[in-house]
């Protein structure tokens, strides 16, 4: 039997999540909730278990305490065949400093790698909701021969400045890498769309060892990955392109094959969560052949009663809709919907409870939210701001885990 190479997968999850606030007042980005019962660090974790890629760590750093405690209830791989998810939280073992950037992140952890002398690094990024088969990313490394292959998707030009851009050959090798740059490229095909990384990369173990300590030696570096590491292995003509257009997991329909979105706003957050609840959603989080993996809860099932209806959403175990209204919402378990309450176009998380009367809009309530009876949220945006609410760019208002919402 041929021997199969070894690979140990880091996924960086120290991520602040400034632009998500207040969701991420209290937990690191990639434990902010995410589809009723998910968190977004479920995505690439289950991406990769599913991929067969078992031997993982999970780098930590900002506000970790219910990242952690996350991956240690659901995320517990029998130990068996070498099998683990380790969360690691960042230890300061090169000196009093806390991560600089992600590539420090790693040079910082580069003890994991000695222990599992992997022939591969994978890394990838713990914030972005998509189904990927990491093998085939990695089989397309393998054949390259090259020493880095990062993973690319074509987005709208508009909204390229937010990513790290690649110009590619043909043959998929990497030219020129601009991380982030003020005015995209266009791609010489589609002028409206640039060629983006997905932040998600394969390495050859040696050669990402050595760059990160040629990095971690260079003053100017600000130690990123995007920003420093892929540029590297580019001028080194050492990296290449995996077209995300190219994976298919099992059970993909024609819409959600290449689904990958940064959720990374209060915007963008809510509206893939209305895309969740859609008739025909872009992103079917109901393919079983990729299972999305999480600590689902214990409860019993949605409950319905004195005329109590919810459609276009998605109601988790626990809930009880006693007489309200649901509409295009999503509701983690425990949610309580009372009497003649109106909800709809939102995002409701664990155990908030909508009184008699009220109405909430185009809202995101993070946990523990009390909306007393007959108070309105999302109805007058200058009223909720007034009422220390936080509100969107697009108007959608966000209430901090365990507010009670002010009448004024
Ligand atoms: P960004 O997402 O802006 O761009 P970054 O903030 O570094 O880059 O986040 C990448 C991942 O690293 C996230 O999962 C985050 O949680 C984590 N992270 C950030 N700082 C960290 C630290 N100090 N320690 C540990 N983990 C940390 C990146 C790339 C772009 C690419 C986009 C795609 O740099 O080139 O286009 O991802 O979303």
């Amino acid at each position: 039997m041929a021997t199969r190479p070894q690979i140990l997968s880091i996924v960086l999850a120290g991520g602040e999540g400034k632009r998500l606030m207040p969701l991420t007042a209290d937990r690191a980005k990639p434990a902010v909730p995410f589809g009723g019962t998910y968190r977004l660090i479920d995505f690439v974790l289950s991406n990769l278990a599913n991929s067969n890629l078992r031997q993982i760590a999970v780098l930590t750093q900002y506000k970790s305490h219910s990242l952690d405690r996350h991956i240690a209830q659901t995320w517990r791989f029998s130990t068996l065949f070498g099998n683990y998810v380790a969360p690691v939280p960042a230890q300061q073992r090169l000196g009093p400093r806390w991560y600089q950037g992600s590539a420090d992140a790693i040079f910082q952890s580069l003890n994991l790698v000695r222990d599992a002398d992997p022939d591969y690094i994978v890394v990838f990024g713990a914030d972005n909701i998509y189904r990927m088969d990491i093998e085939a990313m990695i089989d397309a490394h393998i054949d390259s021969g090259l020493d880095a292959t990062v993973a690319g998707i074509r987005v709208p030009r508009s909204e390229a400045s937010a990513f790290g851009i690649i110009d590619a050959a043909p043959d998929h090798k990497i030219r020129q890498f601009l991380e982030k740059p003020a005015d995209p490229p266009g791609l010489p095909d589609s002028p409206d769309e640039s060629y983006a990384s997905m932040g998600n990369y394969v390495f050859s173990a040696k050669a990402l060892v050595e760059a990160l300590r040629v990095d971690a030696e260079d003053p100017t570096s600000r130690h990123d990955m995007g920003g420093n590491l892929i540029p590297y292995f580019t001028d080194l003509g050492q990296a290449q392109v995996y077209d995300f257009a190219d994976n298919k997991v099992p059970g993909a329909t024609e819409k959600d094959i290449n689904y990958w979105r940064d959720v990374g706003t209060i915007d963008a957050f809510h509206e893939a969560h209305m895309d969740l609840v859609s008739v025909d959603p872009e992103f079917n989080l109901y393919n079983h052949e990729w299972p999305i993996w999480t600590n689902q809860v214990q409860a019993p099932g949605a409950k319905f009663v004195i005329r109590g209806r919810a459609e276009d959403s998605i109601v988790n175990a626990g809930c009880i809709i006693s007489g309200g209204e649901v509409d295009r919402t999503v509701l983690s378990p425990h949610v309580r919907v009372d009497k003649w309450a109106q909800v709809t176009d939102s995002v409701i998380m664990n155990k908030s409870r909508i009184g008699k009367n009220a109405v909430v809009r185009n809202a995101i309530l993070d946990k523990n939210v009390v909306v007393p009876d007959g108070v309105q949220i999302g109805v007058d945006p200058e009223h909720d701001r007034a009422r220390g609410l936080h509100v969107s760019e697009g108007g959608i208002v966000v209430v901090g885990k365990d507010v009670v919402v002010p009448r004024d």
